[in-house]
């Protein structure tokens, strides 16, 4: 199978370091697409990706998956170790429960902000709208603030123990230093928790 990557790039990077925290990158083929060149756009890749984004996971009997968490939860089914998903059915709802605000309310505020705001993404995000990226801005930032409190209590964010919820929320405050913003060094319990993931992926 191959996995289509952008080094970098939040949701691309959350397929690619789960695949790392299950210690089987060598099993699938990884191709590099370049989405500043726009080589995501091109007519070939959008034969993989109709609204041509990127991770896409391409099967051998021709397959394609979209969507970095439904490719996550195929890596889960095929290596189910170390499970990052979720053992019984309340660890997986907790899991994907700090997984998904994570995801809408940390890392999609973040790519708001970033896309209307930064001017390396005119060319991709037009119009660039600085309502919008002031009001993600604020929103990610508050977000941020309820994520510290709850890593104040909780040594991982979901069910207890390491988690795809902590890959996410790892690679999201690595994300925002494109915008200057270093939640994890502004904010102490996410900070540990950060150093800790980093650890872990080694
Ligand atoms: N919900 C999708 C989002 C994928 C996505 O937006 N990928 C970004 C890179 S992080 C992309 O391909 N952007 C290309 C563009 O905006 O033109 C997922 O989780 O895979």
């Amino acid at each position: 199978m191959k996995l289509y990557h952008a080094p970098r790039a939040v949701n691309p990077e959350r397929t690619f370091n789960f695949l790392k925290a299950k210690g089987k990158l060598d099993a699938v083929e990884i191709a590099e697409i370049s989405i500043m060149e726009g080589e995501h756009k091109q007519p070939e890749y959008r034969k993989l990706s109709p609204f041509a984004q990127v991770p896409v996971l391409v099967l051998d009997d021709g397959t394609k998956i979209t969507e970095s968490r439904a490719i996550c939860t195929y890596f889960e089914g095929l290596f189910p170790d170390p499970n990052l998903m979720g053992n019984d059915p309340k660890e997986k709802a907790l899991i994907e429960m700090w997984d998904r605000r994570v995801e809408l309310m940390l890392m999609l505020q973040f790519a708001m902000w970033f896309r209307n705001a930064h001017p390396m993404m005119a060319p991709l995000e037009k119009p660039q709208v600085p309502e919008s990226a002031a009001k993600s801005e604020k929103s990610a930032k508050r977000f941020a603030e309820r994520l510290d409190a709850h890593l104040a209590d909780n040594e991982w964010l979901a069910a207890g123990r390491f988690s795809i919820a902590d890959i996410t929320l790892y690679l999201t405050c690595g994300f925002c230093n494109v915008m200057q913003w270093q939640p994890n060094k502004e904010l102490e319990h996410l900070g540990r928790h950060y150093g800790a993931v980093k650890e872990r992926l080694g």
